[in-house]
């Protein structure tokens, strides 16, 4: 009975283009199938053409970059003055150039961030580059990139964020919708081939701002009138957010996943029913096809920047070698695509530090990953040789994805001295998983699989031996004021309530002080023991995962005697739900100071508490 079921499912979905019996994206599991029917339905799950092509891709590039550019910030409020927008030696060509360079093959440019700032002359706001002095105001940064794009043969991608703090329209959710579908419509009819649409899910309206109802099911069926071969991300259903923002893909990640897109009516309800969320640990297991009601192709992207913000910000650097090369290794190694971010500066180009590092970038992973040491590869026996007893540190391998995700468990053996021994154990593995271990000299490797779902066809499989990057100590850039020589003086203006403050300020990041509940906000108040000059402070949030408690708009105040107040800092921690790093904000001028004091006036999730797991004072000159 299950089995005929299973073949009527299969009559209904198969594509002649696999040799095999195929549900290409997704399946809808029929109520009565069992846990066997079910794993082995999901086994059948295959990718689209164009879903194949991106994960192929590996390394994509990422731009931000707009009117945030000039106004330093990462999220802006749509209130920005156009004119700020006149990045004088913009150039496209040397953006694709260091890119295509360092191998990348696709290029996504945040077209209109959450600030409403569209970077072509769109007809739908004068919201846009056409009001910026830029180019005297007939600029078009969409069509210089898809020009370049196209002289360096480098595929396009665009962003157009739903969130738009600048239309007035925001909230008025039929008009809105429209407003969107005409911008969207603009981007990809005007632009060439579009390969990826990126709808971000960032909404930071907290429980009292605009309330928009997206008509996501228009927007796709635009995406797919207009750029049928585009791959929808995040807001979409080809491409899945990873979950976090610090380049880390999972360990055990599916492609084959049981989470609904945000996208599909009643999807929030769903996920939650089944305790699924964008950064949960299972989205694939065995136990959860057992519950749920279905699974689709809907694989990892690893989204990071090489600076610590999205946005170029003057005083943040690139990351190391180091980190850029674990990074690689973290998420394509672990079944996802990786976008990294390089955010062009004020000027309109890609830093010459960030192209460097990109560079050192490109040279590390053909020097490290681009020469398998393995020979006389056997796929279908998942067994090589190498020559003579080699060292190994890293394998890699690789499904036939064409053919679905299967292995859930699987051994690699070297052949030593002492003959077999197992150097790495691993779970998923999809289109790439890549494991360092300790280095092992080897003759022959083989890769046995412990468990799958349905018959493994590897497309894959090398080793070598890598080294990474010497670590380097992260750069104190900025002269903080030492903990010892801080105090607390009160908590909502109460000293007897500010017993344990000293863990918000105590350099230590592990330890984290939580406020009590209030509804009133949340202020705390610090002697820094003598007057000091202060540039701004750095607020790390108490991370705990789901970034409860985190302060998302703040007063910062100084004194100098503790009676009179200044404010001389206030606004957002832009971004820092999706991105809970330490916020560093400069108050743009030296102030002296004994005092200071931070108010929280909401948190990102609308919490009565906060959590603080640092708040720094950054140094100024005392001679200013
Ligand atoms: C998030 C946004 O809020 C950030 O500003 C950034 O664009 C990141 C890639 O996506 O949702």
């Amino acid at each position: 009975m299950k089995r005929n079921l299973i073949a009527a499912l299969f009559a209904a979905a198969t594509v002649a283009s696999h040799a095999g019996d195929y549900f290409v994206k997704e399946v809808v599991f029929p109520a009565e199938a069992d846990s066997a029917a079910r794993v082995e339905m999901a086994s059948k799950v295959v990718p689209t053409p164009r879903q194949i092509a991106w994960q192929e891709l590996e390394l994509t590039a990422f731009l931000h970059f707009g009117i945030n550019t000039f106004t330093d910030r990462e999220w802006g409020d749509g209130k920005e003055d156009p004119a700020l927008f006149n990045p004088a030696a913009l150039d496209c060509d040397q953006w694709v150039r260091t890119l295509s360079e360092a191998g990348f093959k696709m290029v996504i440019l945040t077209a209109k961030h959450h600030d409403g700032f569209c970077l072509w002359p769109t007809s739908t706001t004068t919201h846009s580059v056409a009001a910026s002095p830029w180019r005297g105001g007939k600029g078009d940064v969409v069509r210089e990139l898809r020009d370049a794009c196209d002289r360096y043969g480098m595929k396009l991608g665009l962003y157009l964020s739903p969130w738009d703090r600048n239309a007035e329209c925001y909230g008025d959710s039929e008009r809105y919708n429209s407003m969107f579908v005409a911008q969207l419509t603009e981007l990809l009819s005007n632009y060439g081939k579009v390969d990826e649409v990126w709808f971000d899910g960032a909404c930071g309206e907290g429980p009292n701002g605009k309330k928009q109802e997206y008509d996501w099911t228009r927007f796709k069926s635009v995406i797919e009138r207009l750029q049928p071969d585009a791959v929808t991300a995040i807001m979409g259903d080809d491409v899945r957010w990873v979950g976090n923002e610090n380049g880390t893909g999972r360990l055990t990640e599916w492609s084959v996943t049981a989470k609904k897109p945000g996208i599909l009516p009643g999807a929030e309800e769903y996920n939650a029913r089944f305790g699924m969320s964008d950064m949960g640990a299972d989205l694939g297991s065995r136990s959860l096809l057992c519950r749920t009601d279905g699974v689709r192709w809907w694989p990892s992207e690893v989204d990071v920047s090489i600076r610590p913000g999205w946005f170029y910000h003057d005083r943040e650097e690139a990351k190391s070698l180091r980190k850029l090369a674990e990074i690689y290794l973290n998420s394509v190694g672990r079944n996802s695509v990786l976008l990294l971010n390089i955010p062009p500066d004020r000027n309109g180009l890609i830093a010459s530090a960030d192209s460097a590092r990109l560079m050192e970038l490109r040279r590390w992973l053909d020097s490290n990953l681009g020469t398998s040491l393995l020979r006389d590869l056997d796929l279908p026996k998942r067994t090589a040789r190498l020559d003579g007893p080699t060292e190994i540190n890293c394998v890699e391998l690789g499904e036939e994805i064409s053919k679905g995700q299967q292995i859930e468990s699987f051994d690699v053996e070297v052949l030593t001295p002492q003959g077999w021994k197992t150097a790495a154990r691993g779970t998923t593995v999809g289109y790439k998983r890549i494991l360092t271990l300790a280095p092992v000299k080897a003759s022959a490797l083989r890769v046995t699989v412990t468990g799958s779902r349905g018959d493994v066809t590897l497309r894959n499989l090398a080793a070598y031996r890598i080294e990474l990057p010497a670590a380097e100590a992260e750069r104190a850039d900025l002269e903080l004021v030492p903990a010892k020589e801080m105090k607390a003086v009160s908590v909502n203006g109460s000293a007897s309530a500010c017993a344990g403050l000293e863990k918000a300020f105590d350099g230590d990041v592990t330890t984290v002080w939580t406020s009590a509940p209030s509804d009133g906000g949340h202020e705390i108040t610090v002697d820094m023991g003598r007057e000091i000059s202060v540039d701004g402070f750095v607020y790390t949030p108490g991370s705990d995962g789901g970034f409860t408690n985190t302060i998302f708009k703040y007063e910062f105040q100084l004194s100098r005697d503790g009676k009179q107040w200044n404010n001389v800092a206030g606004g957002e921690f832009g971004n820092v739900v999706n991105n809970p790093i330490p916020q560093r904000v400069f108050l743009g001028k030296s102030e002296k100071a004994r005092y200071f004091r931070l108010r929280s006036k909401a948190t990102v999730d609308g919490s009565d508490r906060v959590a603080i797991a640092e708040i720094s004072i950054i140094r100024g000159n005392e001679a200013d």
